[in-house]
């Protein structure tokens, strides 16, 4: 049998980053293969693997996927939400067309595993806005989300049709220190940590009361960790998993950062991405998670808070 070799895509991002990084912790340095489209001097990486790589050149993917005896593809590249809504036809192409390249050559190289994540904007403003059940995931309103949607099918279609064993998780906005976000609407949440530090004030391109799913991003690491370790008979969704861990709105995350920030200030000046976050839920449902795979989230806000806060540099100012 063929040791685990993974290809990680898109290893620079927000989550790329930090998902390498643990991967490489649990299968070992030089198992791991990063690839991004940014060139290795750009890409601010490590000595260890890395590879220049565009998902949208299925004959390079194919190349290298049958070079490196790659078993496994975390396919991270993506546009998100806000990005999506003012390049439409690149956000297709990279969120649909980048995923069915992968997938084929995860087919014709009889891959292991696959991951691809799915996200929160697969629900549209018809889904119930609270604890929005697994299988209500309808008429996603933002290009972003139409193509979560058809990827999940996707995701689906190959393992029904092929055998192909690849996971999903439909992840809520991620907040993280060690990598910026870019290019979607949860990112307030990451930039408010920046701006409390830098200059004690922050500006949310969201209005009060816009509430969201949101996750720490040890928790994401660790639930798509857990979820590729799990035993592939006990995943019963082979679409997209529901992923929760805590939902709060910009002035519940303000008041938190708050209690460690005095004079932290908070304005608001909603723009385009108002409408974007009206169209997804305040909370999902991951019942199914919890019972398939025995997800349960750690950190919920005052713990984030408190521990984006000493990373990002605040100590009680
Ligand atoms: C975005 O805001 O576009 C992403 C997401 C919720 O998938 N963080």
């Amino acid at each position: 049998m063929n040791k685990t070799k993974i290809l990680v895509i898109g290893a620079c991002g927000q989550i790329g980053a930090e998902l390498t990084e643990a991967l490489r912790q649990k299968y070992g340095r030089y198992q791991v293969l990063a690839a991004d489209i940014r060139d290795k001097s750009q890409a601010g990486v490590d000595n260890y693997p890395y590879v220049k790589l565009d998902v949208m050149n299925k004959a390079q993917l194919l190349m290298l996927c049958r070079e490196e005896n790659i078993t496994q593809v975390y396919l991270l590249a993506a546009v998100l939400s806000a990005t999506g809504e003012q390049e439409p036809a690149l956000a297709w192409q990279l969120n649909v067309d980048g995923l069915l390249n992968t997938l084929d050559v995860a087919v014709k190289c009889e891959m292991e595993k696959v991951f691809w994540p799915s996200s929160i904007a697969v629900f549209g403003p018809d889904a119930p806005k609270q604890h929005s059940p697994q299988a209500n995931a309808s008429s996603p309103s933002t290009v972003y989300g139409i193509s979560k949607a058809a990827g999940e099918y996707w995701c689906r279609y190959y393992h029904e049709k092929h055998g192909l064993d690849v996971r999903s998780l439909r992840y809520p906005g991620l907040i993280s220190y060690k990598s910026p976000p870019g290019g979607g609407t949860t990112d307030y949440a990451v930039d408010i940590f920046h701006k409390a530090v830098s200059d004690q004030r922050y500006l949310c391109f969201l209005k009060p009361g816009t509430m969201l799913p949101m996750m720490y991003m040890p928790d994401a690491i660790r639930a798509t960790l857990e979820l590729m370790n799990a035993p592939s008979e006990k995943l019963r969704i082979r679409t997209s998993y529901n992923l929760s861990a805590m939902s709060f709105t910009p002035e519940e995350l303000g008041q938190e950062i708050g209690k460690h920030i005095k004079d932290f200030k908070l304005d608001y000046l909603p723009d385009f991405r108002q409408q974007i976050a009206d169209s997804w839920p305040d909370s999902i449902d991951d019942y199914d998670a919890r019972v398939d795979w025995a997800w349960q989230a750690e950190f919920g806000l005052r713990e984030m808070v408190g521990d984006m806060l000493s990373n990002v540099g605040s100590k009680d100012l």
